[in-house]
């Protein structure tokens, strides 16, 4: 096998390892399908996220993504039809204006009008804020996050706008190695933070819109990007977990790394999670259907947006069968809330609810019944609804603190409030953590 990839190499023939199984392509078509059918959801906040997927991809409904880009330039630029209008952009996190114009990209928008080129400008002042706020003590952070910070280097790539040299020094030094602590959360890397970040570097490198002297120092940083994600990958095949592998596979494409043998091997166990119906969350699908295309949002940087014939149809095999609860049969969940210092446990409860409820579920019957009171809120964010507050203590960005979820003792889940579902006799805790 070596020696024939060996050959194929010297030929100067392309060798594509990390290629999609045949046996993946009605897999694929679903997933698009079931992206699809989410932007037609009107219940459903729209998700640029999912509107840059639809995109990427090899099949297309044109009139349906006409109508997802009209929601979201209502949604993400009220009034931007009148050119009086401002926009609401100010109010919008880097993040979500980042995402934002990566989806005016995938639309190929004209970004040469007044209020588009305000979005922009908008996005630099967001990410100088940024900048300013990490330098401004030793260990400063973002505003938002890394994770955000990256998003918004990308999306100002993405559209070939110049780039300021101390932002992108901000992200060269994110990435040196004696920083990398920096990317660490609970202990371990945050596989989705590098990756983000290495796009967005692999895309200035490949656009070149900075300043010459970054080159040597960008290359590396790259490079040392794709070193941490290829030692990410468990022996699964997954970088990190299933849900950060999407956004590392991205970056293996980007870079041309998919002929490692590590590329193929994720590929493989992100095709068996999606197989398994472990992957629902729309906001992971979305990074996901680029990746099974054999793509990346560095691809969005050179896209073309020729009208062709629409081929994504309705396909009645792909429909979901929803799991059957029969509403009878309960199961029994402990709940306890934590807020350090010192275990200080706020609430201890034994919650029932039907088979197959949420975490969610729970958390609402808990506020519903006695005898002890537990209060919670939440909030609505791309991923779903994220848990703010729990007994009156609310999570805070600036402080960088937020409601973990876990399994107690230890365990930290691997999803959200609504997409994770506990199983008889669990011990939920909900603790009060930095990030
Ligand atoms: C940064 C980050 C965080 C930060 C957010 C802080 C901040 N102010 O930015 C913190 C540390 C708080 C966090 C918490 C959690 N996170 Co998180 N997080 C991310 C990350 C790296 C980027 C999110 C982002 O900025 N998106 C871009 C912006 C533009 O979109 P947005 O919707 O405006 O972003 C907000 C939401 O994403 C929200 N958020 C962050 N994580 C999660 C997780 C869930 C389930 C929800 C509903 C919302 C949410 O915080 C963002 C900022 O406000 C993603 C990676 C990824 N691949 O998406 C993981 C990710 C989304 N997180 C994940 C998880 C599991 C969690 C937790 C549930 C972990 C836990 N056991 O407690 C908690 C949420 C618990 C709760 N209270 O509901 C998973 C979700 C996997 C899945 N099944 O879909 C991801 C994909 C990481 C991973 N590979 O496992 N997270």
């Amino acid at each position: 096998m070596w020696l024939l990839l060996l050959i194929l190499t010297g030929l100067g023939l392309p060798v594509q390892l990390c290629e999609i199984p045949r046996e993946g392509s009605a897999l694929i078509k679903c997933l698009n399908l079931e992206l699809l059918r989410l932007s037609e959801d009107q219940s459903v906040e729209p998700n640029p996220s999912v509107y840059v997927a639809l995109r990427l991809s090899d099949e297309h409904n044109p009139e349906k993504e006409k109508q997802y880009l009209q929601r979201l330039r209502n949604v993400f630029q009220p009034g931007s039809s009148s050119p009086a209008a401002g926009g609401q952009q100010k109010q919008l996190q880097t993040g979500r204006l980042a995402l934002y114009l990566l989806a005016l990209r995938a639309a190929c928008h004209d970004m040469e009008t007044r209020q588009q080129r305000r979005l922009v400008t908008h996005l630099k002042l967001h990410l100088h804020k940024e900048k300013e706020q990490m330098a401004y003590q030793r260990k400063g952070h973002p505003v938002t996050s890394y994770y955000q910070y990256s998003l918004g280097v990308l999306a100002l790539c993405v559209h070939h706008k110049r780039i300021d040299t101390p932002v992108i020094q901000k992200l060269l030094n994110l990435l040196n190695a004696e920083k990398r602590s920096k990317f660490t959360r609970s202990g371990g890397l945050s596989v989705d933070t590098t990756a983000m970040a290495g796009l967005a570097l692999a895309c200035l490198k490949q656009t070149a819109v900075f300043d010459p002297s970054l080159g040597t120092a960008i290359s590396q940083a790259v490079q040392r990007a794709t070193g941490s994600i290829l030692e990410a990958q468990t022996a699964q095949g997954t970088f990190g977990n299933i849900f950060s592998s999407p956004l590392a596979v991205q970056l293996l494409i980007a870079t041309g790394m998919s002929k490692k043998p590590e590329c193929p091997k994720g590929m493989e166990a992100l095709l068996l999670g999606l197989k398994r119906g472990h992957i629902q969350n729309p906001m992971i699908m979305s990074q996901l259907l680029p990746v099974l295309y054999g793509k990346s949002y560095l691809d969005l940087a050179t896209l073309q947006c020729q009208a062709g014939p629409g081929t994504l149809e309705v396909d009645p095999s792909c429909l979901r069968v929803g799991s059957v609860t029969s509403g009878v049969e309960m199961i029994t969940v402990q709940l306890a809330v934590e807020c350090p210092p010192s275990p200080n446990v706020l609430y201890r409860q034994s919650i029932q609810v039907p088979v197959g409820s949420s975490l969610q579920d729970v958390l609402q019957t808990a506020a519903e019944q006695g005898p002890r009171q537990f209060t919670f809120e939440t909030q609505d964010t791309l991923h779903g609804p994220m848990l703010t507050a729990v007994m009156g203590v609310r999570a805070s960005t600036g402080e960088r603190r937020y409601w973990q979820l876990l399994q107690a003792p230890d365990t930290s889940l691997q999803n959200g409030i609504a997409d994770y579902q506990p199983q008889e006799g669990e011990s939920i805790l909900l603790r009060f953590s930095m990030w």
